[in-house]
């Protein structure tokens, strides 16, 4: 299996004694420029390079230990049954970066964000859970090899290793080596996201299959890798100048280009439902009017707004119960 080589590759000698625990958080990312299809999908490698920025203390906490039998998974406090789909993918990424069964182990997760709601929290759950297996196997990895293992597991998991703007080299090795997450160096204390929730319901399908159905029947796929290539550049210019607009103006494009080419797929992959248009519509409307917030989406029906500070009483009273994050700071949930 080339998965299981790739883990080799990075642990070789690293296989020591685990200790009674090991813990982490990592936070939940927003992308501003989209992972949409994957050029491998047992490795989770990507088309295109992809550009996030971390939620801060909005994520995921996770805590390992041994346990006795099998493999057990608390989310929120509550267990899982051993057959659930969550259980089984970590369990199955559990013995991938053992190489095997044992030890068994009882993972505590705790997050203080949607599920399955389009808000990446497999991202910050593989993120979380790579980083405490490596205090608990004292493997001492590396930031750019966790973020290869944390890619494994998810693919947006690999920008969630880190904090603020996150990004995530596409790479073009056949094993991924060089298909990893990294940091810039830029920081923008006066940006901040909302998150408008729309449902928290599961939606219809996930994203994995979403973006595997996209890439291979929709014709509109096709121009993805060179819009992606762009408003990367254009997404990195404005974060270097603080170009609050252009950064607003590419992620909002990129979003909508993204659900364009899902749109296009067959069966049709739609996410939307009738309050994400009404609020999109707002948005355009705020901004025609002088306020300026653009959005985001993922693989949901929510959108995230995106504003600075020095706009939020605006923002709050234009949508009462709007979450939002400081992504350098402490959220406000
Ligand atoms: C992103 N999404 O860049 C994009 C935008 C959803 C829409 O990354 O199959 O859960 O585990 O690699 O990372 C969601 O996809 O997919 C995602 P897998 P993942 O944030």
């Amino acid at each position: 299996m080339r998965k299981q080589d790739v883990v080799e590759k990075l642990l070789a000698g690293r296989r020591g004694s685990p200790r009674s625990s090991g813990d982490a958080f990592a936070s939940s990312n927003i992308a501003l420029c989209k992972y949409w299809g994957k050029r491998d999908e047992e490795l989770n490698l990507p088309v295109t390079s992809s550009l996030s920025i971390s939620l801060g203390r909005k994520g995921t906490y996770t805590q390992v230990t041994p346990t006795e039998g099998r493999d057990r998974l608390y989310i929120n406090y509550d267990e899982l049954v051993p057959d659930a789909p969550a259980a089984r993918r970590v369990e199955d990424f559990l013995t991938l970066l053992r190489g095997g069964p044992d030890p068994a182990l009882l993972v505590r997760t705790t997050s203080n964000i949607p599920m399955a709601a389009g808000l990446a929290s497999s991202a910050s759950a593989f993120a979380a859970l790579v980083q405490a297996l490596n205090v608990f196997f004292g493997w001492a990895l590396d930031p750019r090899a966790l973020s290869i293992l944390a890619r494994l597991g998810s693919g947006s998991a690999s920008r969630s290793l880190f904090p603020g703007f996150v990004e995530w080299h596409a790479g073009g090795e056949p094993d991924g080596m060089d298909s990893y997450a990294e940091p810039l160096p830029h920081r923008w204390p006066s940006l901040r996201i909302g998150i408008f929730t729309v449902s928290r319901a599961a939606k219809p399908i996930g994203s994995r299959p979403a973006m595997l159905r996209t890439r291979e029947t929709s014709r509109l796929y096709a121009s993805w890798p060179a819009q992606a290539a762009d408003d990367l550049e254009k997404v990195k210019t404005a974060i270097a100048a603080k170009n609050f607009p252009l950064l607003g103006e590419t992620a909002e494009t990129n979003a909508l280009s993204m659900h364009a080419t899902m749109i296009s797929a067959w069966p049709p992959v739609l996410y939307w439902l009738p309050e994400t248009v009404q609020t999109m519509r707002r948005i355009w409307s705020l901004r025609e009017q002088g306020l300026p917030v653009y959005f985001t989406m993922d693989a949901g029906p929510n959108l995230k707004l995106l504003f600075e500070r020095e706009r939020e009483q605006e923002i709050r009273a234009q949508f009462p119960g709007l979450e939002i994050v400081d992504p350098w700071g402490r959220g406000d949930g």
